[in-house]
């Protein structure tokens, strides 16, 4: 009876590994359904559950309405939820070296080719018994958004909407910043409880804020990384070919990355579009806000870990 299914299963070709039999893993989103950060999410899950039948499907259990932003990275690190798309400035309280991944000039293919990848799935690993799949996000640029306008790199008497992303830099430039979910910034600007946020390139007008929203910041500064994260119990009980699968459903979700320069210019048109007016920093403006950026933002990574902050740069900036 043993050696039957055992040659059926061969057959069929489902028998390698630990874990033969079809999987359902529990799926989690930081960002709302069909908003911008949440669509490479459900292209992959789409891939994965198309490819994966007999072997491994996603369920995707919500989004922010379902575990809070800020706390997905608990969420999969304790195994709440298996799966998950999620930007590592959520996850700090477990992993604040994270905050780099923004800090990124590169790409994640290239990252891959380096060793990148591996150190940040070690850390992802060994600080949050996480799984790090892989990235998208990469070509996106983040902005800083106003109700008034600057005239230079300052932002002293502004308050400002924040993330991890933006602190170090909106704090260096004189920003008073409140840290919110995305789901509240409508509500705050509505209200007058800030004068801005930050936020990436995309991503405004599909959640609405153009309404409240009179100026972009340009330059952008940093890079997008929304991560495919997944608890490493659940990566460590699956067989060779669901952890295959996974990882091809990942890079081919990752190369549509390439798409996001011109994804970029198309909703700069429809925030124009939408009466959002640009205020561009030039000359010494634009050098201080750009040199803010990146000092600020490496000189926190230091702060947190000054050996894994260099291992980090040389990799993320080569
Ligand atoms: O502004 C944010 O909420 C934030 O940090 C972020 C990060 C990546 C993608 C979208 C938003």
């Amino acid at each position: 009876m043993k050696r039957t299914s055992l040659c059926l299963a061969l057959l069929l070709g489902t028998c390698i590994g630990a874990s033969a039999e079809e999987v359902t893993l529990r799926g989690a989103s930081a960002f709302a359904a069909d908003t911008t950060f949440d669509r490479p999410f459900k292209a992959f899950v789409g891939w994965i559950n198309e490819n994966g039948k007999g072997v491994l499907q996603i369920n995707v259990v919500g989004g922010p309405e379902a575990v809070p932003p800020f706390e997905v990275g608990n969420a999969v690190s304790s195994g709440v939820i298996d799966i998950a798309n999620v930007t590592a400035a959520f996850y700090t309280n477990l992993l604040p070296e994270g905050d780099a991944l923004k800090l990124a000039t590169n790409t994640i293919q290239e990252q891959r080719q380096n060793g990148c990848y591996e150190l940040v799935d070690q850390l992802h690993q060994e600080k949050m018994n996480v799984k790090y799949l892989g990235r998208t996000g990469d070509g996106i640029p983040f902005h800083l958004y106003l109700t008034k306008p600057i005239e230079t790199a300052d932002l002293s008497g502004l308050t400002i909407r924040t993330t991890p992303v933006y602190q170090a830099m909106f704090e260096s430039l004189g920003g008073n910043l409140v840290r919110t979910a995305p789901g509240d910034v409508y509500t705050a600007l509505e209200r007058g409880t800030i004068d801005g946020y930050g936020w990436p390139a995309q991503g405004v007008l599909d959640l609405g804020w153009d309404e409240q929203t009179k100026y972009r910041v340009d330059p952008g500064f940093y890079q997008v990384d929304v991560d495919l994260i997944m608890n490493l119990d659940t990566w460590n009980g699956l067989g060779d070919a669901q952890k295959d699968l996974l990882q091809r459903g990942v890079e081919w979700v990752e190369a549509k990355n390439a798409e996001n320069t011109k994804a970029n210019e198309e909703e700069f048109a429809k925030q124009a579009e939408a009466g959002i007016e640009t205020i561009t920093l030039d000359g010494a403006a634009r050098e201080k806000w750009e040199t803010t950026a990146q000092d600020a933002g490496w000189e926190a990574i230091k702060a947190i870990d000054a050996d894994t902050a260099a291992k980090l740069r040389a990799c993320l900036t080569d």
